[in-house]
Order: structure tokens, then sequence, then C-alpha cells
């Protein structure tokens, strides 16, 4: 497939998607979000794919924002759309797909892009990274699953403060509030995804699979999180990997698993 404004790549058993709108600062516009779609299915359904990492092009900015100049004359019911779309094709399906996906947030996150971020299973971010949600700046709030998953990272008080001030916090400051898991230099950023990546391929795409699913439905209404872990538990018993695990562990050597 041609994609206009994001780029794919491939090395061993991790994918680069690259959102490439960098004279924009990589807003994202309706058609990035449909090409993100087919992107993250594609690579879902690649079983050689065992970590995405997503990032924005150039050393600005990850993601700042949704298409302000897209979204400026919506209407009530235009806008409900629009989120609900977003939700479906991008922001919940990156959450709950199987392969792990890593932000590595290059540069302002904000916004969508924030929340985009925040819908990815991991975040690594630069030190000259800058983090907001500064929808209320502009009259509206975040419609992407920000006033859901900011709560479910940093709490509702954090999550308040950063909302309702529109402001940005350091990459660090992120790290200390639990939006952030790891802060390195612009350059040591890929380094950093690539060896959290590497770490990850090694181990059962099958049994992430299931721990992914297990995590989320924490947050899932009228999901009880304890059984849905049962549930997946119990599913691992089925797989190959968990065969190929055990033995390995018998057999004293390093399993080299299948993900089936
Ligand atoms: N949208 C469109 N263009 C953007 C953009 C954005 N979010 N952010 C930056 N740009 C463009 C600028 O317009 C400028 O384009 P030209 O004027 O050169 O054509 C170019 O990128 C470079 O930006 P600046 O010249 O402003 O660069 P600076 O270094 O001076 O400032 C900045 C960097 C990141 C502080 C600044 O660009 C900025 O404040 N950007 C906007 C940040 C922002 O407010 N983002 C939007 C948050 S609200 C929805 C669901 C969700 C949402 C909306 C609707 N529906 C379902 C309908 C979510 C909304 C948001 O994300």
């Amino acid at each position: 497939m041609e994609y206009q404004n994001i780029l794919i790549e491939q090395k061993e058993t991790v994918q680069y998607i690259t959102i490439n709108r960098p004279k924009q600062l990589n807003a994202l516009n309706k058609q990035t979000i449909e090409e993100l779609n087919i992107a993250f299915t594609e690579a879902e359904e690649d079983s050689n794919t065992r970590v995405i990492i997503l990032t924005g092009a150039e050393d600005k900015a990850f993601v700042a924002g949704a298409d302000i100049k897209e979204f400026a004359n919506f209407s009530i019911e235009e806008g409900k759309l629009l989120s609900a779309e977003g939700h479906t094709k991008l922001f919940n399906f990156i959450e709950n797909l199987s392969t792990p996906v890593i932000a590595a947030v290059n540069g302002f996150a904000l916004g969508g892009g924030l929340e985009l971020a925040m819908a990815c299973h991991l975040r690594v971010a630069s030190n000259n990274a800058k983090l907001g949600l500064p929808e209320v700046s502009l009259g509206v709030i975040p419609g992407y699953g920000g006033t859901q998953r900011l709560a479910q990272l940093v709490g509702k008080g954090k999550a308040n403060e950063m909302i309702m001030t529109a402001g940005m916090i350091s990459a660090e400051e992120g790290q200390s509030w639990g939006l952030i898991n790891t802060v390195t230099t612009p350059e040591e950023l890929m380094p950093a995804c690539e060896k959290i990546a590497k770490k990850i391929s090694r181990n059962s795409p099958k049994a992430i699979s299931s721990a992914i699913a297990a995590v989320n439905a924490q947050y899932k209404e009228g999901v009880d999180g304890y059984l849905a872990e049962i549930t997946e538990f119990g599913k691992c018993f089925g797989t190959s990997d968990f065969k190929e695990g055990t033995s390995a562990f018998m057999e004293k050597r390093k399993a080299v698993f299948t993900g089936e």
C-alpha cells in the first residue's frame, strides 16, 4: 500500500511506523488516521512483527495534536462522529492490539498526539519532549480517550491539573508522574526503544497478547479483570509457545517461540 502521511520500515522483528507530516508537526488528520489503521492492521497480521515502534518524523514533534485546521469548522454531530471513529480506528485499536506498541516520543506530544502515545503500551520520551492536553484552550476537551487514559496513568488529580491548565510538562515530569516509562537524550531515543523491543521479542507472542488483554480488562466497563486474567492464563496452556517455553527451561536451552 502507498501511504502519503506515514512511513513503514521493518528491521528484523520490529516494525517502525513514522507519522510523516513534519511541516504540520505531524498533526493527525483524517487521512493519517486511516493510514495508521491500515498499517497497524497489517503489522498485527504479520507474524514476523513482534513489536511496533511508533514515532514522528524529524526531531521537533511526535504529534502536535489533531489537525486543528481540519476540525475547526465541525458541528456537534461531526465532532461526535469523528471522535467515535478515531476511537475505533486508532486509539482503542492500538491499545487492544496483540502486538506491543512502543511510542518513541521525540518532541511535542500534544492533544491527540499525547492521546496517541497514551494508547500505546509503553512510552519512551526524549528529554526535549513536551507533553500536554491543550484542548480546553481551543474550546474542546480531549476527544480521543485522553480524559480516561491520562487519569488511569497518573491519577485523577494530576489528570485534572493537566487538562484544566492546558499546560505542558517535560519528559522528566511525565516520568515522575508515571506517564512516561523512560527518558533519554534525543540520540538515545531509538536505541532505548530498540533495547526494550529486543527484550520483548525474545518472549512468547501468545503470552504477551494474553497479558495485554488481561491488563486492559481492568479498564473495561463491566469486565472483571481477575476473571479475564484467569481466562487468559488458561488459554496459555493450549499454546505451542507454552510447550516450548517449559520444554526449553527443562532442557536448559533458550526458548524459540513461534507465536502459535
Ligand atoms: N494542527 C495543524 N497544524 C499544526 C498543528 C496542529 N495541531 N500544530 C502545529 N501545526 C502547524 C502550524 O500551523 C505551523 O504551520 P504553518 O503556519 O507553518 O503552515 C507548523 O505546524 C509549525 O508550527 P509553529 O510555527 O506553531 O511551531 P512553533 O515551534 O512556533 O510552536 C507548537 C510549536 C507545538 C507549540 C505550536 O505549533 C502549537 O501550539 N501547536 C498546536 C498544539 C495544539 O493545540 N494541538 C491541538 C490540541 S487539540 C476530535 C478529536 C480530538 C481532537 C480534536 C477533534 N474530533 C473527533 C473531532 C483533539 C484535539 C487536539 O489535539
